[in-house]
């Protein structure tokens, strides 16, 4: 997929619950993760981001085999019906490239490629990558993380990690940057970052944002995950003003609308040059 966006991207997040003993197993899963991908689409999404593991704190690490059997299917079915874009969220290098031979179109990578193999594996897809900043690891990073300057900190990793990915063989055109929200931040910290989102315009890059339902909405209204809906499309609408290329969402329709009103706003006719 080409990375030149003249509007905000709405990139709608596919669920892919895990089995249990209450859903009926796989068949059940893969009908319900089919549904709720046909209703992104339904929605307007401009892409789809599907992952296999979860990043929340706490979460269980997911066995490769059980993140493929999550992934590649869905992407291989989605396939039979539409072209929409496919982003596959994955640190691993085996779901890159396994996501990538479905019909992948960009990597996701919320490790920005540090895992071992995983640069060589997205090189070898030739797709697009989404770096993000984090710190620390998903089990540990929200433990009272400190920065000296979060802005720098976090600019500076990904700048350093776009020449790493250049050095190995991505194109420059080929990379977004990804600032991290909530990832080994605090609020105050998240605030900072997202203020200072024209800095990382100003490197170039496209940039990705995704703060939908996180809890830096919790912190700031005081809602529960279930009710952060107005928080998600308050932040949205910053973002899309600050010049975010993709917004990363789970309420694709809501979303559409409130950026359809950005876009509105800002389609200002020019003077015609006499
Ligand atoms: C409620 C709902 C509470 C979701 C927390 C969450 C990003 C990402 C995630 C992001 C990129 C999440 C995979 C965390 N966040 N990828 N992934 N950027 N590029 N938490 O901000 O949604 S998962």
């Amino acid at each position: 997929m080409k990375l030149e966006f003249t509007r905000p991207q709405v990139m709608g997040i596919l669920n892919v619950t895990p089995d249990s003993f209450s859903d009926g197993g796989r068949f059940l899963r893969r009908v319900s993760a089919l549904e709720h991908a046909r209703r992104l689409i339904d929605e307007g999404a401009d892409i789809l981001d599907i992952g296999g593991e979860s990043t929340r704190p706490g979460a269980e690490p997911v066995p490769l085999e059980e993140e493929l059997k999550r992934t590649i299917p869905l992407i291989e079915s989605i396939r039979g019906f539409s072209d929409i874009p496919i982003s596959i969220d994955s640190s691993k290098p085996e779901v890159m490239r396994a996501a990538a031979e479905a019909g992948a179109d960009l990597i996701n990578d919320v490790w920005a490629l540090r895992r071992p193999g995983a640069l060589e594996a997205a090189v070898e897809t030739g797709l697009p990558v989404c770096l993000m900043h984090m710190r620390g690891e998903p089990g540990s990073m929200q433990q009272n993380p400190q920065y000296d300057d979060v802005v720098s900190e976090v600019r500076d990793f990904l700048l350093q990690r776009a020449e790493v990915a250049q050095q190995a063989g991505i194109p420059r055109s080929r990379i977004l940057l990804d600032p991290g929200f909530g990832f080994g931040k605090n609020l105050e910290q998240n605030l900072q970052l997202f203020r200072a989102l024209d800095r990382f315009k100003a490197t170039g890059y496209p940039l990705l944002v995704g703060i939908s339902r996180k809890s830096m909405i919790g912190g700031i209204t005081g809602r529960p995950v279930e009710q952060r809906l107005a928080g998600s499309i308050a932040f949205a609408v910053l973002a899309a003003q600050a010049g975010s290329d993709v917004i990363r969402v789970h309420d694709v329709a809501e979303t559409r609308d409130a950026l359809a009103i950005v876009q509105a706003v800002e389609d200002q006719p020019q003077d015609t040059p006499s």
